[in-house]
């Protein structure tokens, strides 16, 4: 039996992948248990989820007994269509990778363990803007909280690898050996560990940098031979903006986002400037919520352009909107 679940239900376990805090943890799972559809097809997810709820209390007490796990009060605003996350070894050029794809214009130095900080840059793809934001370097000895909090809210992981030292394979090699080490780790995809409470995956893909020096192509070859990770890659050169068309068309695909265009009805053109962006596959519910959350109770019927399918074709709220749909909301 399909287990249908809920809108709600999705929402609340994205939110406990993000989760960092045992507290937030178990308050994402209490709520996926309520708004877990109850009836047969559910039956093992619900006994599951109670299991894990069990087990969080208990890692709770026990850290409380403890005196432990503080939790990271850093918050940085989440703008945009999405979060990327700039990770890497000291070095390696997330700095100036920022500073190439946006406008911020973070430090940059020919020595390691030059940023301190965490700072966000918006980048802007077509018509979408993308949060970007670097961090300071991640070594076997050095992974701060906050980072381990932005890499597992992120959307995407964007792993910054430095192919213009020898250092750089052995510095990627330690950072992921650092994060293997956590309940924070980077996959082809964002998941959730089921067998393993707390373990949250994050997509990402690899930025093989300074492809303009000297050896890098050997250097990627080493690489190659060590199969040290199965994630895609884009060989680029931070400094080079024409070498980012490729890292930054992977950016928009990887954030598999689909971007809607509203009007009025008495309006012949929406408008273009402003796209509303969801998750492809989320229902049109998710956009009128954005516009008003009015929208989303009131809402009756909808008329959908769609290139070649829809022209005012008349939906309702579950309505899956393609990439570039222009869209009419009647409540
Ligand atoms: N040749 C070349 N140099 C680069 C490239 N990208 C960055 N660099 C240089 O590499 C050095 C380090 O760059 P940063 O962007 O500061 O590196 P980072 O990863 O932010 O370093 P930390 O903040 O110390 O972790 C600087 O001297 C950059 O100019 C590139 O694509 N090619
Ligand atoms: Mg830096």
């Amino acid at each position: 039996m399909p287990a249908n679940l809920t809108h709600k239900y999705l929402k609340a376990e994205q939110a406990y992948r993000r989760a960092v805090t045992l507290d937030e943890e178990l308050a994402c799972l209490q709520e996926m248990l309520r708004e877990i559809p109850k009836h047969k097809g559910t039956d093992r997810l619900q006994a599951d989820l109670k299991h894990k709820i069990r087990r969080t209390k208990q890692d709770l007490e026990q850290q409380q007994k403890r005196g432990v796990g503080k939790p990271s009060n850093f918050r940085l605003a989440r703008q945009g269509a999405g979060r990327v996350v700039l990770i890497g070894g000291p070095n390696a050029g997330k700095s100036q990778l920022l500073a190439s794809l946006t406008r911020a214009t973070p430090e940059v130095a020919p020595y390691p363990f030059t940023t301190r900080d965490h700072t966000p840059g918006m980048m802007t793809w077509e018509d979408v803007a993308i949060q970007v934001v670097d961090t300071p370097p991640i070594t076997a000895d050095l992974f701060d909280s906050t980072t381990q909090t932005l890499i597992r809210g992120a959307d995407l992981v964007v792993l910054v690898v430095d192919l213009g030292a020898d250092e750089g394979i052995d510095q990627l090699q330690e950072l992921l050996g650092r994060l293997n080490n956590t309940k924070t780790r980077l996959a082809a995809d964002s998941y959730l560990d089921e067998g393993d409470i707390g373990v949250s995956y994050t997509k990402t893909i690899v930025a093989l940098n300074k492809s303009d020096l000297q050896e890098a192509s050997e250097r990627m070859q080493l690489l190659h031979e060590l199969d040290a990770y199965r994630m895609a890659e884009y060989c680029i050169s931070a400094q080079n903006a024409d070498s980012l068309v490729g890292l930054r068309n992977a950016i928009f695909e990887a954030l598999d986002i689909v971007r809607v265009y509203t009007k009025t009805p008495s309006e012949k053109t929406p408008d273009y400037s402003h796209p509303f962006t969801i998750h492809r596959g989320q229902p049109l519910l998710e956009v009128a919520e954005q516009v008003h959350k009015d929208f989303a109770l009131k809402l009756k019927y909808a008329k959908v352009w769609s290139e070649p399918t829809h022209a005012g074709t008349i939906v309702k709220a579950n309505y899956v909107p393609r990439d570039r749909d222009v869209v009419e909301f009647h409540v």
